[in-house]
């Protein structure tokens, strides 16, 4: 147990080791990448007190964060404003300053293909920093091997020694964006290369949540996070592959998922949708299938199969609706359709991949005269030009042919727009629980 004046001894900036410096929270911690990963966990360092670097090539990013200003929906202006001194900078050399070095930026798909650019270009950073006692951390989500065969080669050209000049581990980030979920109720998954290295990195991820799982090398830490990921593609795609076919059936597919939902145990009720949207569950699991080609010249049938239907679920939803139309002698064709959402899921205001737009790009090549309503997103950059959220009210649901329910936002008024749009295509489900109206159809 530290004694009161070792901790002392610490916090007046005393070296210590650096076991000693994380456990009496003097260690500097780094975060490269200021993003939906990168600045809650900075946040979370410096709410138990940690001294905070943070790093982003983004000049507005550092800016609004100098200034005290998020740009994450999850994270207050109050909450950056109680951070203890925090620092920014887009210049690596900042790391120096700091004892442990966090890498919590993007790993998205190149024309399907896994794109660690980003990965890389931290991880030169990093190295141009470097210095001896360095734990560096991996929190990008990624493919199993990546720690060890990018990440490690690129420090080590510093002329440095992983798991003896400087430290190499990886945890993959938990965060779930929307929600503002506990930081620190999450368990964290952790891996070192060596031993002292997770060593490492499990006490500082101590001082953070209240669970640490260990791993027995950073390759199952890195597949533990794309098995979670990739669950829920391949579940969504089941159940967009069964609402496809229920309608064949005669079957309501939600009200028997509702059914089903009732078992208490070894079930988990995934819902359809109009597509699969967001950076996490649309293009972490084709970083998995992407490896498994590589090294062992065949996909993952079962991830291929998911992105495929997920994929072609904005399709399907653009037929349901033309279908709609069509029963009620309306051509697609200069019909007016409002979508009630954009964002890629309920309660967020990401559009990134959303299924939304998709569908709006589709209905409009197909000369429908399209706008959207989405509390969360007062304009975006779609049918050729920026388009603006239309205030919700009963006289703009009356005047469209159809209104398309594709995000299930909480704040929305379902029965309002059932009782005032002609029409209704409902993408979401929301309006099970509703009067069963005449004028809505659902996927
Ligand atoms: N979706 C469906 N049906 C479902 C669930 C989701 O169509 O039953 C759609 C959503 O509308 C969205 C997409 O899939 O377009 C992804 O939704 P998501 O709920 O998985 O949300 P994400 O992409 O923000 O996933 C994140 C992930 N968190 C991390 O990767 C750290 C995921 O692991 C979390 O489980 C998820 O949040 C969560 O639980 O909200």
């Amino acid at each position: 147990m530290k004694t009161q004046s070792t901790r002392g001894a610490l916090r007046r900036g005393t070296r210590g080791s650096l076991e000693e410096r994380i456990a009496a929270r003097s260690a500097t911690v780094a975060v490269v990448g200021l993003g939906y990963v990168g600045l809650p966990l900075l946040l979370a360092t410096g709410n138990e007190s940690f001294p905070m670097i943070g790093l982003d090539v983004d000049p507005r990013k550092i800016e609004a964060l100098a200034e005290g200003r998020s740009y994450i929906g999850d994270i207050s202006d109050a909450e950056l404003q109680t951070l203890r001194a925090p620092r920014f900078s887009s210049d690596p050399l900042i790391l120096r300053d700091a004892d442990i070095v966090i890498i919590a930026v993007p790993t998205p798909l190149s024309d399907g293909v896994p794109d660690l650019s980003l990965v890389r270009k931290a991880s030169q950073d990093v190295a141009s920093a470097l210095r001896p006692e360095h734990l560096v951390i991996l929190e990008s989500t990624t493919y199993p091997g990546t720690t060890e065969e990018v990440v490690r080669p690129i420090l080590e050209s510093s002329g440095l020694t992983c798991c003896r000049d400087f430290y190499l581990a990886y945890s993959p980030e938990r965060i779930d964006p929307g929600r503002s979920r506990n930081f620190k109720a999450t368990p964290k998954i952790v891996s070192g290369i060596g031993e002292r290295d997770t060593k490492l990195a499990e006490l500082f991820y101590q001082q953070l949540v209240d669970k640490v799982v260990l791993t027995p090398t950073p390759r199952e830490a890195e597949m533990a996070k794309l098995i979670e990921n990739t669950f829920r593609q391949v579940n969504i795609a089941l159940v967009n592959e069964l609402a496809m076919l229920a309608p064949e059936l005669g079957v309501d597919i939600w009200a028997s998922i509702e059914a089903a939902a009732t078992k208490p145990y070894g079930f988990k009720a995934f819902w359809p949708g109009p597509g699969v949207g967001g950076h996490c569950i649309a293009i972490d699991p084709s970083y998995l299938s992407w490896r498994v080609d590589q090294q062992l010249g065949f996909g993952i049938r079962f991830v291929e199969h998911a992105r495929a239907i997920n994929n072609r679920m904005p399709s399907y939803v653009v037929q349901r609706i033309a279908e709609t139309l069509n029963d009620f002698g309306k051509p697609v064709k200069g019909s007016k359709i409002m979508a009630i959402g954009l964002a890629y899921k309920a309660d967020v205001d990401d559009v990134r991949e959303s299924p939304a737009i998709a569908i709006l790009e589709k209905l409009s090549r197909a000369g429908a005269i399209c706008s959207y309503h989405d509390p969360y997103v007062p304009s975006a950059r779609m049918l050729g030009g920026e388009c603006r959220s239309v205030p919700l009210s009963a006289e703009a649901l009356a005047e469209q042919d159809l209104v398309a329910i594709l995000t299930a936002h909480e704040t929305v008024n379902y029965a309002e727009v059932v009782l005032n749009a002609p029409l209704v295509f409902d993408a979401r489900g929301v309006t099970r629980r509703l009067l069963d109206a005449p004028n809505v159809f659902r996927l």
